[in-house]
């Protein structure tokens, strides 16, 4: 079976974790988000191909969600001892050999597809992790605050601003004129089935589905997609304060409205949503524990998620 899935940060990568373990002779490709990349220290960060790589690949740090496991801080101390900022993106020793194999690559001229290839040599997350372009896209958020209206990098506002400040709108700079990356929509062509995982559905699945070419490509297959908001809240980050920033109200039928009947098939919701169970203007819903305690909960969704494809694409 082949299974395309379109992936953020923490959410969508626990939720691969149970997804392979569901499926372990599925042939998976991820698209990964690229929106939040960021250019620090003269490096390119990627935080959603990273968090997927290194929790895939046995290297996360499990508390976090995101960053290396057993991390050291030498060079972060080293570039505050310069006052060389910013601090508040915490970078360790470890993730910095990623983002300097990275950016030498990048620099050599190796378009991102290939340096993730490559990374991923090294993690063997038992999947193919694509970015969603070569091309350059960067979120940035709009903002109104003491210092006026601006625009700042979504790591920025998510990280250094904690969402706190209202987002008056959130760009994903330069996805008009992006490519998908090289085997994006060859992967979705060849899909037997496409699951959007439990990741931030505007900032993460919704910048995957704003590059040119790859929303139609999903829309053309048998889609299940998997609430990331349970009983109205988010089940963790701040997917609220972005679905806020689009004027969708943060719950699991508002967001499977906003992804659509065009796009969306089916659509898993927690029991606390099970009043959604049954048609949502087209969408198959179904209700089931959707908090992924552990690899065996979320291989538990992601079964869940295959049966209702199955169910829908036959
Ligand atoms: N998230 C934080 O809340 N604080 C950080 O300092 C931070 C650093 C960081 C470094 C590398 C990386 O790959 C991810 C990092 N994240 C951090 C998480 C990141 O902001 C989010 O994972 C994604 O961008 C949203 O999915």
């Amino acid at each position: 079976m082949r299974i395309v899935a379109l992936a953020g940060g923490i959410g969508g990568a626990r939720f691969l974790r149970g997804l392979r373990q569901a499926a372990p002779e599925a042939d998976i490709t991820v698209i990964g988000n690229t929106g939040d990349d960021i250019s620090l220290f003269g490096l390119r960060v990627c935080p959603d191909l990273d968090t997927v790589m290194y929790t895939l690949g046995g290297g996360i740090n499990e508390e976090q969600g995101w960053g290396r496991a057993d991390e050291r801080f030498t060079i972060r101390e080293e570039l505050a001892a310069y006052e060389v900022g910013p601090s508040w993106f915490t970078l360790g020793d470890r993730d910095f050999g990623t983002h300097i194999v990275r950016s030498q690559m990048l620099d050599a001229g190796y378009p991102l597809s290939a340096v993730t290839e490559a990374l991923c040599a090294r993690w063997k997350p038992g999947v193919r992790l694509l970015p969603m372009s070569d091309d350059r896209v960067e979120t940035h958020v709009v903002i109104e605050d003491a210092e006026g209206r601006r625009a700042v990098h979504f790591q920025e506002w998510w990280v250094r601003l904690h969402a706190q400040v209202p987002a008056r709108s959130i760009v994903a700079v330069g996805a008009e004129d992006a490519k998908p990356a090289p085997g994006v929509l060859e992967a979705l062509e060849a899909a037997d089935v496409v699951i959007l995982p439990p990741s931030n559905p505007v900032v993460s699945v919704g910048t995957i589905l704003a590059v040119p070419g790859i929303r139609p490509a999903v829309a053309a297959k048998t889609v299940v997609g998997v609430s990331p908001i349970i009983g109205g809240a988010p089940v963790r980050g701040m997917a609220d304060a972005c679905l806020t920033a689009i004027g969708v109200e943060t719950s699991a039928g508002a967001v499977a409205a906003h992804y659509g009947p065009d796009l969306l098939d089916g659509w898993l919701v927690d029991t606390a949503d099970s009043d959604l169970d049954g048609d949502l203007d087209g969408i198959a819903v179904r209700s089931r524990p959707l908090l992924m305690t552990d690899v065996d909960a979320a291989a538990a969704i992601a079964r869940a998620a295959l049966d209702l494809a199955a169910e829908l694409g036959s």
